[in-house]
């Protein structure tokens, strides 16, 4: 069966064109800085929004059919299968080459956890069979362990060691499909990993925990062959109100404080950055600066509404910072999952091919305005230049650390006098970007 029989495949047009189920900058094979666009941007398309969420809010029900012509109460595994079939079809269109997925997003969730590993079993070898004709490779697979209502207190955080097992077997079968798929890597998104009130929390206790199934999860993984990054999703809070995983910072030191740093890097989310007050390319920077950045969540927010809207990316200035961040930071080992949904009135399938039409159009545009600011050089130059005082002299001293606080002052008292430090120039240096990215006109 075909689900979507509009288009045949997305093809790259040129910026000329006004097909809308065209790339007009997204030319998979186009070299920049050395390698193809593709390279830079392994795309990848996230299950749960793609293939299941539809279009329910807060107010309302189901805007959209994401049924895929099954009764998913009667038939939950032709459902499952049906929408492997939808999601392969949607993904070779498109010219996706990964995917993601939690646990329950491939079958139905039920609450017998032997029921689930069958069909999560049964749903693994059946996506094998896809992947080997297709060529489209999993991203990362992770367990939903958020949604049901045992995790309402956490689920590594949880209050009751019941839940925390059922949990780590979630966790389990979730890391076994990922190896049997041969994903890249392996996501904890702290869903409930938090707290509403310290009334009733003891904190320390709950990160001891949650750290420890991630121990437990590494050790797994590692025994059953998997050799790709386990990553660590910050988001700072929805659902709980204080998540734990709070940013990149955060989540870094949680890392090193109980050795798992070597196993683990960040994906990190742009939605999930701009809601703890940061920019998209501050949490790449901080993650990348810890040799820690490993994959994507490519959406955006919205700064009118304080909550996770993951929108399809279509803001180019800040697709342009986060890909200097990629660029300088030689790449990601992960990649770019589309974790953004359609607004809910955008309803119909065609709307899912204009959104990622959207989304890798933005990106290749980020991909080669960041390739122009690195080629004009200007603000690099300024960056390395603003430095200019530790090169040499005491300035060079502070940096090798061989000047003491004895060392400094004396040279402050030498100099009596403390000159200007400079300009920051932001005028100019967002004068250039302007320039490079619109060029002549
Ligand atoms: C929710 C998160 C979630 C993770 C995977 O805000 O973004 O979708 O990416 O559990
Ligand atoms: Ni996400
Ligand atoms: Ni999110």
């Amino acid at each position: 069966m075909e689900y979507f029989p509009f288009v045949k495949s997305v093809q790259y047009k040129g910026p000329t064109s006004t097909e809308p189920f065209a790339f007009k900058y997204y030319d998979a094979n186009r070299i920049v800085l050395g390698k193809p666009m593709k390279d830079w941007m392994p795309f990848a398309m996230a299950w749960w929004h793609n293939l299941g969420a539809a279009g329910t809010d807060m107010f309302g029900g189901n805007t959209m059919d994401k049924s895929w012509g099954v009764d998913k109460e009667k038939d939950p595994m032709g459902y499952a299968k049906a929408k492997v079939d939808a999601g392969f079809e949607f993904m070779q269109k498109m010219g996706i080459e990964y995917y993601c997925f939690h646990d329950v997003d491939l079958v139905p969730e039920c609450d017998d956890i032997t029921v689930m590993y069958q069909r999560l079993d049964e749903i693994g070898d059946y996506l094998l069979k896809k992947q080997q004709k297709t060529g489209i490779k999993l991203l990362w697979s992770t367990a939903n362990a958020f949604g049901h209502r045992r995790f309402m207190n956490g689920a590594g955080s949880s209050n009751s060691a019941e839940v925390y097992c059922f949990a780590a077997a979630q966790i389990k079968k979730a890391l076994e499909l990922c190896v049997k798929l041969g994903g890249k890597g392996y996501v904890f998104w702290g869903g409930r990993e938090g707290y509403e009130t310290l009334l009733n929390t003891d904190v320390k206790f709950e990160q001891e925990n949650i750290a420890n199934l991630m121990r437990c999860a590494r050790d797994y993984g590692r025994k059953i062959g998997f050799k790709g990054d386990f990553y660590i999703e910050p988001k700072p809070k929805e659902p709980t109100k204080h998540q734990y995983d709070f940013d990149a910072a955060t989540a870094i030191g949680f890392l090193r404080q109980y050795g798992l740093d070597k196993d683990f890097k960040m994906n990190i989310e742009a939605n999930h950055a701009t809601l703890a007050g940061h920019t998209f390319e501050h949490e790449l920077r901080i993650s990348a600066m810890n040799g820690m950045l490993g994959s994507i969540d490519a959406n955006e927010g919205d700064m009118l509404l304080g909550w996770d809207v993951d929108r399809f990316p279509a803001n180019v200035y800040s697709a342009t910072f986060a890909m200097l961040e990629v660029i300088k930071a030689g790449g990601l080992t992960g990649g770019f999952n589309f974790d953004a949904k359609n607004r809910r009135a955008s309803n119909t399938y065609e709307d899912m091919f204009k959104a990622f039409v959207l989304g890798m159009d933005t990106f290749a545009l980020g991909l080669l305005n960041a390739e122009a600011l690195i080629k004009d050089g200007r603000i690099d130059k300024f960056v390395e230049g603003r430095y200019a005082s530790f090169k040499t002299g005491i300035g060079a001293k502070i940096r090798d650390h061989s000047a003491t606080l004895e060392d400094l002052a004396a040279h402050a008292l030498e100099a009596k006098v403390c000159e200007d430090p400079g300009s920051g120039d932001e005028e100019e240096l967002q004068e250039i970007l302007n320039q490079v990215m619109f060029g002549k006109k």
